[in-house]
């Protein structure tokens, strides 16, 4: 079952393409033994893979070239998983993009059904450990608890239904980037500015509700951490998630574009919003469809 919101402040255009190119960005730090696995369990005929890298001391970079020479390597210009990720859609030549983690936690077999999300109508679709057969081995009892609560406060603070707040699987449309505000920056800045860390998710989250885009929550089963430790400090990155609440309920980041929303065909899940309601929360079937994932 995948669970759709909706907005209505995007213009429709149609896109001359009928098999989108699906970009696949890769953050890593220190994961030259978990790439392997990814790697190969990525689809074939995706339009592009690139690995955002932050300083890694490990072998990532050579491993990455050896097991794919097509991919594309991008050194982040600051610190954080948030920086990388800005980084590389930076650069992003796809119509599709994908956020995929490379500890082997995100299963890059459930790429298609993010992009059928995608097809059948959502402008982001959002993974989610908890509905269906989506579920995580990776989760600790402390953080999912912790994700329950700001999960609850993003929906009270943004009108949204979201079943995950803090889950960073998600695929989107590339011409809805600029809803995201992200910047990747000056390349010789070298500190650490907000959104450059673990608050990422939360900010897409809140800036693609607040642009009222149409949202699907895919479902996604997260597995755990192959080889290393987790980056995140729970503590630590779960305030920066509450203040991300805060800071983007009262900034006004997300709301000042017009997205030129891809044209779908056949069965369109959309609903209209009520005057001044919250986003409409629907239910749509579900995303079962294995889209061709074409190279241009
Ligand atoms: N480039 C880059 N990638 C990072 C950084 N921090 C984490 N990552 C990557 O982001 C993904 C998620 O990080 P992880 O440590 O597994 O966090 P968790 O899944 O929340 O426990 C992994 O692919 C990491 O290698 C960073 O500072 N820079
Ligand atoms: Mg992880």
């Amino acid at each position: 079952m995948t669970r759709d919101f909706v907005g209505l402040s995007v213009q429709r255009v149609p896109v001359h393409r009928s098999v989108p190119r699906v970009s696949v960005v890769v953050p890593t730090y220190n994961e030259a033994k978990n790439l392997p696995h990814v790697f190969s369990r990525l689809p074939p005929d995706l339009h592009e893979v690139i690995v955002v890298d932050g300083r890694s001391i490990d072998d990532t970079v050579e491993v990455a070239r050896a097991l794919r020479p097509d991919v594309r390597i991008v050194r982040q210009n600051r610190c954080g998983k948030g920086n990388a990720l800005a980084c590389g859609f930076a650069v992003v030549t796809g119509d599709i993009i994908v956020m995929l983690d490379a500890d082997g936690s995100a299963d890059p077999l459930e790429i298609p059904r993010y992009v059928a999300a995608l097809l059948t109508g959502a402008d982001f679709a959002k993974g989610t450990r908890f509905l269906d057969s989506g579920g995580s081995d990776d989760i600790t009892p402390t953080r999912a608890w912790g994700n329950r609560w700001l999960n609850r406060a993003v929906n009270v603070l943004f009108g949204t239904r979201y079943t995950d707040l803090c889950y960073g699987y998600n695929a989107f449309w590339t011409h809805c980037l600029p809803v995201l505000e992200l910047d990747a920056g000056d390349r010789r800045q070298t500190g650490r500015l907000w959104g450059d860390g673990f608050e990422i998710e939360t900010i897409i989250n809140t800036r693609v509700a607040k642009a009222r885009l149409a949202i699907t929550e895919v479902p996604s089963f997260e597995s755990r951490r192959l080889h290393g430790l987790s980056n995140l400090n729970t503590w630590r990155d779960g305030v920066r998630v509450l203040r991300a609440l805060v800071v983007e309920r009262l900034n006004r980041r997300g709301t000042g574009h017009v997205v030129a929303r891809r044209q779908v065909t056949g069965a369109d899940t959309r609903r209209p919003r009520p005057p001044g309601g919250a986003a409409v929360l629907a239910r749509s079937a579900h995303v079962t469809g294995t889209p061709g994932l074409k190279s241009a």
